[in-house]
């Protein structure tokens, strides 16, 4: 049986002044600015502190019903990168030759990508998001979780801002179909992979689209 009990402890939160809001929300700004997908990456390994912190910052995301219905496979082992990336690799080429629109491929010469995807045995690690539509109980009883794929979205935003605090870079990456992912990590099937996101240092000299952002007045409307 659940318990419907509930428990409630006093909220701790930080007040600020609103010109120190100000100051900090520009701050911040300014700071996630500064974060681009990278496909150019080093082979320098990274803190295993850094990627337990990440993942622990992506976890205090929101989810329906305090589900947390994700979990983070962090694979290093080069073998296990391998054999990813050369799935990865077979899904891309289908893509790139007949699976996607010209238009598609159009919208995507800006950043040159193909379907080789060499940074995913380059990058230190690849960190897989799953998303749980269902958790197992020990006795393989199903129960259902709650808007997944927002809170799953909302746990890999958090990912990412919280490596680019680190200092480092990711690209958001999802060859298509992923489910050979659950295949290689042997996942239960209860979770389908969700984002694949290699972690690590920039290469020296890495290189990034030369893009813009929206202006403020493009992506909002006040009421
Ligand atoms: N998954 C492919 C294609 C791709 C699609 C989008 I939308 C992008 O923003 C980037 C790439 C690939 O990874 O190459």
């Amino acid at each position: 049986m659940h318990s419907t009990k509930s428990a409630f402890i006093p909220y701790e939160g930080l007040l600020y002044s609103e010109e120190e809001m100000i100051a900090r929300t520009w701050d911040f700004y300014q700071y996630m600015d500064k974060r681009r997908s990278l496909r150019m990456f080093s082979e320098q390994a990274v803190p295993k502190a850094v990627i337990e912190n990440v993942i622990l910052t992506a976890s205090t995301a929101p989810s329906g019903a305090h589900k947390q219905p994700w979990t983070f496979c962090v694979v290093q082992d080069p073998e296990i990168k391998r054999k990813i990336r050369i799935a990865a690799e077979k899904e891309e080429y289908e893509n790139y030759h007949g699976r996607m629109s010209e238009q598609w491929l159009e919208d995507l010469k800006p950043f040159g990508t193909n379907w080789e995807k060499g940074f995913l045995e380059i990058a230190p690690a690849l960190i897989i998001v799953f998303k749980k539509p269902y958790d197992l109980t020990e006795e393989q009883q199903r129960e259902k979780n709650y808007y997944v794929n927002e809170s799953v979205g909302l746990a890999a935003g958090f990912l990412l801002a919280a490596i680019h605090q680190a200092g480092l870079v990711a690209l958001t990456h999802t060859p298509s179909p992923m489910n050979f992912l659950q295949n290689i990590l042997d996942r239960p099937e209860n979770e389908r992979a969700f984002l694949l996101i290699p972690v690590g240092y920039p290469a020296d000299q890495a290189m990034v689209p030369d893009i813009k952002r929206k202006e403020l007045e493009e992506v909002v409307k006040w009421y």
